[in-house]
């Protein structure tokens, strides 16, 4: 479903008002706590951004990507951390469900995740198996009508608060994708363990940590879509979409930054002169609003191709590797606009700086996405 031009309108500046008056005031807090304040996530959920992707039969908004882009962009100016908590559910914590699950998962598990009651959590990473997702050990043995998990997830987004996990797991041997399959397994079942939050270079407030099974029992009806062999390629499409999520993200992070940079830059005085004046400041806005606006570009481009139904495996990867990249490059200058000030944790970018570093490293380090996107144009080239 895609919503009229004015609805559309409306819900890009609800969540704007949103971002700047009530997230933005909070990010030095959350960043001090560490934690998101409970009402801050009630208020998300008023606002429906925890169900942006999901289909309104289930609760949520129905956003196609190009739409989903545009809010995702919206919630990239403000700390990270505020659009990790509904990131999830949005992305890589709800869509292997819609993707690949039955009607009974869906109606189970889709509703509660729109409204944000249960947040969603992604489990492929391993101890061993990062980049190599398919040489992940953690295994579903069929046990009668149940599986029994064994093996640990690592650095999983939203974890410690997770209701349910999507977790990836081997049901066969060998390293090829049939032989892994997709379970939903519900926090709280007898045999799981989290690890303690990982403490970060920066994303406070957005957690993470390990996922550990032993014997861990699920019931049959947890495998995703009823069917064993599927896991790893659900998962590839999960990403698909997650990596231009991202890319969206990291587009409204810059164009953040840049605004920091420019208010900075027209207060700040040397020489007797705003800053903003000198051209080697200039050059460094310059360099950042044109490679922000490409990423712009590039992401509602590959979302209006997935919207039409096309496949963007390799749109996707080039979104992320630009537009995690850029948003590197925009803090750094950012910083160096700020001059002493910018390494000073008062200072927003100081934050920022580190926190867009994440960006480059989860749902496919910037190598992968190289990989992936050499591979997609040898394949067209080639046929
Ligand atoms: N959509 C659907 N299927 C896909 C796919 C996609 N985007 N990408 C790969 N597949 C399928 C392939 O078609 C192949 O299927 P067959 O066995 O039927 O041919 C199978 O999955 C295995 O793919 P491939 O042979 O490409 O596996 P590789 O191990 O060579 O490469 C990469 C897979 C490296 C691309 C994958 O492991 C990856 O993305 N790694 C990064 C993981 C990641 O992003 N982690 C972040 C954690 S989640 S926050």
């Amino acid at each position: 479903m895609s919503l009229d031009a004015d609805t559309l309108r409306m819900l890009v500046e609800a969540t704007r008002t949103f971002v700047t008056e009530r997230l933005m005031p909070l990010e030095a807090e959350v960043a001090e706590s560490g934690s998101i304040p409970p009402q801050v996530r009630e208020e998300m959920q008023a606002l429906g951004l925890f169900g942006l992707s999901i289909a309104p039969e289930y609760g949520g908004l129905g956003l196609n990507m190009e739409e989903e882009a545009l809010i995702a962009m919206e919630l990239g100016r403000t700390s990270p951390a505020f659009r990790s908590l509904a990131g999830t559910n949005i992305g890589i914590g709800s869509q292997a469900i819609v993707l690949a699950g039955t009607d009974e998962q869906r109606k189970k598990y889709l509703p509660k995740l729109a409204s944000g009651e249960l947040i969603g959590s992604f489990a492929l990473t391993e101890p061993e198996a990062g980049s190599d997702a398919l040489s992940l050990r953690t295994t579903a043995r069929r046990d009668g009508d149940h599986y029994v998990l064994n093996g640990t997830k690592r650095f999983i987004t939203n974890a410690p608060i997770a209701g349910l996990y999507t977790v990836m797991a081997r049901t066969a041997e060998g390293r090829r994708a049939d032989a892994i399959s997709c379970f939903l397994v519900e926090a709280g079942t007898p045999g799981i363990t989290l690890g303690k939050p990982d403490r970060k270079m920066g994303q406070a407030g957005s957690l993470t940590c390990d996922i550990i099974f032993e014997d861990c029992r699920v019931p049959a009806s947890a495998l995703l879509g009823g069917e064993e062999g599927n896991g790893f390629r659900t998962a590839m499409r999960v990403l698909d979409k997650g990596r231009l999520h991202i890319a969206a993200v990291c587009v409204g992070m810059a164009e953040r930054l840049i605004a920091e940079s420019v208010r900075y830059a027209t207060e700040r005085k040397q020489f007797g002169k705003a800053i903003a004046d000198f051209q080697l400041i200039q050059a460094m806005i310059a360099d950042s609003q044109t490679e922000a606006y490409a990423a712009r570009t590039m992401v509602l481009d590959a979302a209006r191709k997935r919207d039409r139904g096309e496949p963007t495996t390799l749109e996707a990867s080039c979104c992320k590797l630009f537009a995690t990249e850029m948003v590197g490059r925009v803090a750094d200058r950012a910083v160096q606009i700020h001059g002493g000030s910018g390494y000073i944790a008062e200072y927003a970018v100081e934050r920022f700086y580190r926190d867009v570093r994440l960006f480059r490293l989860y749902e496919g380090t910037s190598q992968i996405q190289q990989l992936v996107i050499a591979r997609e144009t040898i394949k067209a080239y080639a046929a």
